[in-house]
């Protein structure tokens, strides 16, 4: 029985790149497995696959029935319709440790670093195989977006060092200016409808009992969203009334390295607790802040607790 490689739902470039490349892992260390993603790619990842001509994963949203090694999450809010009916043999990650349990012993390895590809380098380090082209390209791609171009207070000198070995194998000189091209396949906005934008990147949490839910946008330049700014409120809106306490839309200006945070919440205060910073109306800039991870989330957790 193949094991299924997923990541988290909303899939983004880590996901897909570390579920690709941990089940070649996988299969080169003689285990039947197979790539997945609980939705379609975005365009950012469908750019990266098609520059490395690596073939899309499959979509699968249920684990019922099927052996499971989870990527770039462990929460049980981001993963797989009924883990429980499913058996989870492995955990690679840079999250935070969520809330799944396993029956039996598993395979995990977690790291404070800046993207999941940085651990699965590790993992073919450790195991001694080599990283085909192919890979090592999707690979050093995700871990730009992650990091951010190492911009983000997330990168660490592993991701940097990372980046400069995968950019060797796959033949990249100039892996800043792919990089660039990347994140201005991600800014391109033009003729999406405001939900999809929302959910682009998109993550819901549970905080002190609240279901929270915190979406991000990273652009180059802010500006290219000032048209769509209204829409994707109004889509805030809709998100939250399905019952949740509060929606936050994070959009990231990648150059400037800050984010205006659109609010739609019963209690806009506790983005006052959160972070310090004085709301009036329903957005606020945050200087600075560039990673939900790392700068969003914590103080968050924190304020609703
Ligand atoms: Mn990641």
């Amino acid at each position: 029985m193949a094991v299924y490689v997923v990541g988290h739902k909303n899939p983004d470039t880590d996901s897909v790149a570390a579920a690709i490349s941990v089940a070649d892992l996988m299969s080169k260390k003689g285990v039947e497995a197979k790539p997945a993603a609980q939705g379609a790619l975005n365009p950012e990842s469908a750019f990266v696959l098609e520059k490395f001509g690596v073939a899309a994963p499959e979509i699968v949203t249920d684990a019922t029935d099927k052996k499971i090694i989870l990527v770039d999450h462990s929460d049980l809010a981001q993963s797989l319709d009924n883990l429980a009916a499913g058996e989870i043999i492995g955990i690679y990650d840079h999250h935070k440790l969520g809330d799944v349990t396993t029956p039996n012993p598993l395979d995990i390895l977690v790291k404070p670093v800046g993207c999941s590809c940085t651990v699965v380098k590790m993992m073919y380090d450790c195991a001694k195989i080599e990283i085909s082209k192919p890979m090592a390209g999707i690979m050093m791609c995700a871990i730009l977006s992650d990091t951010v171009m190492f911009k983000s207070p997330t990168c660490t000198p592993d991701d940097k060092a990372a980046v400069e070995a995968l950019a060797k194998i796959a033949g990249v000189s100039d892996f800043m200016s792919l990089g660039v091209e990347m994140f201005k396949v991600k800014s391109a906005v033009g003729g999406t409808p405001a939900k999809d934008l929302v959910f682009r990147d998109y993550k819901d949490f549970n905080m002190g009992g609240k279901k929270i839910g915190i979406g991000q946008l990273e652009v180059v330049d802010l500006s290219i969203l000032e048209p769509v700014k209204a829409a994707l409120l109004e889509e805030c809106k809709k998100v939250k009334a399905e019952g949740r306490h509060s929606v936050f839309l994070l959009l990231t200006d990648i150059m400037k390295e800050g984010s205006e945070m659109l609010i739609v919440s019963d209690d806009p205060s506790y983005v006052a607790k959160a972070f310090g910073v004085e709301v009036k109306g329903d957005s606020v800039w945050l200087d600075g802040v560039l990673s939900r991870k790392k700068q969003v989330v914590p103080p968050f957790e924190k304020a609703f607790a």
